[in-house]
């Protein structure tokens, strides 16, 4: 049985800490076609990040440090610092640094499961060095994003060895930085064709194969639960259950599409609603949880108009988060023991379009 105690509103909202990434606000270059607005300066990012009233954002190792693979520790560290001092005059925290192994020369067949042990290598010494730009940020996690994990053809790789060298870089993570969290971001496809740890029950799976399983949680991304063809909420929830539940992508997606980062709620607000929902309920962020909003902005917009999908998707969670405290819990749980799920269904859908009754 849920030990949980049943859900009481918090009496103060907005407890939450929202962060985006600096390529949440991006220049619409597509496979098809070319950027069609100019770069953002980061010191930028972070004054836009302030003032829409998020409070952190989160990097990639090499937006930090741009092209780090070219210099030295003590060039990578001063480098970090400074962003550090950006985030800092900005009156913003790094949420998490993630290794961006999908670039290289060395990933172009994967990172940690690439077929060259020396690739392999350049995976594992490439993470230590985000965990390294992670601590000079101030950031205690690091985000893996198993992007070429994986194969385009099934018979190039054995899938029981890749597991278990997934498990292995994370172990040599874990003990490169005793202070670290590593949480796995998985995703099913898109760049490879078959991810090797396509879902939250593969990344939490992982995790207790560690040498240190309470340091290893999952992140859930909207977009990437809905391209495995299951439901975020109930991947969010299972995360919980696991205490994995360490950060979300929230986002949307239009089926099983290309990864689309649509804003917030944008294509099923009723999805969206249960995501709050279930953060909500089970007391997601009071333990220092982030809401990261990993939205994409479209090729459509124009420069002086490109972060609207950040300031949508924020106002969306919160206008979400009236509707999970104001719900008639009293009503609902009369349905659910009558089992008139009909009436539920009506009640919610009436609950959200904001029609009384
Ligand atoms: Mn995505």
């Amino acid at each position: 049985m849920d030990s949980q105690p049943a859900y009481t509103p918090p009496g103060a909202k907005g407890e939450y800490r929202f962060s985006f990434g600096p390529w949440n606000i991006d220049e619409g270059a597509d496979p098809f076609g070319p950027p069609v607005r100019q770069p953002v300066a980061m010191a930028e990012k972070m004054r836009v990040c302030r003032e829409l009233g998020f409070h952190g954002m989160q990097f990639h190792d090499d937006d930090a440090v741009p092209e780090l693979d070219t210099k030295s520790a003590a060039e990578i560290g001063r480098q970090a610092r400074q962003v550090r001092r950006l985030l800092e005059d900005a009156g913003l925290e790094a949420e998490f640094v993630a290794p961006r192994l999908w670039f290289s020369p060395c990933t172009i067949d994967g990172a940690y499961t690439s077929n060259d042990p020396q690739c392999r290598q350049y995976a594992v010494d490439r993470s230590r060095t985000a965990i390294d730009i992670a601590n000079e940020l101030g950031a205690r996690t690091l985000v893996l994003w198993l992007a070429r994990e994986g194969s385009y053809i099934r018979e190039s790789k054995n899938p029981r060895v890749e597991v278990l060298q997934i498990r292995d870089a994370i172990d040599a993570m874990l003990a490169h930085d005793p202070q670290i969290t590593i949480l796995i971001e998985p995703k099913p496809n898109e760049p490879v064709d078959s991810a090797i740890i396509p879902t939250i029950g593969h990344a939490v799976g992982l995790a207790y194969l560690t040498a240190d399983p309470a340091r290893v949680g999952c992140l859930v991304e909207t977009a990437h639960s809905i391209l495995a063809g299951l439901d975020p909420a109930d991947d969010m929830a299972y995360g919980l259950a696991h205490g994995k539940l360490r950060s979300v992508h929230l986002n949307d997606q239009g089926g099983l599409k290309f990864d689309q980062d649509k804003s917030f709620g944008s294509y099923n607000l009723r999805r969206a609603f249960n995501q709050v929902r279930v953060l909500e309920e089970y007391g997601y962020g009071r333990n220092g949880e982030w809401v990261g909003l990993d939205v994409k902005v479209m090729r459509t917009q124009k420069q002086d108009a490109n972060t609207k999908h950040l300031r949508n998707s924020l106002a969306m969670f919160k206008a979400l988060l009236d509707k999970v405290v104001s719900l008639d819990r009293e009503r609902e749980a009369e349905l659910i023991r009558e089992r008139d799920y009909e009436e539920l269904d009506r009640y919610l859908l009436h609950h959200l379009l904001g029609i009384a009754g």
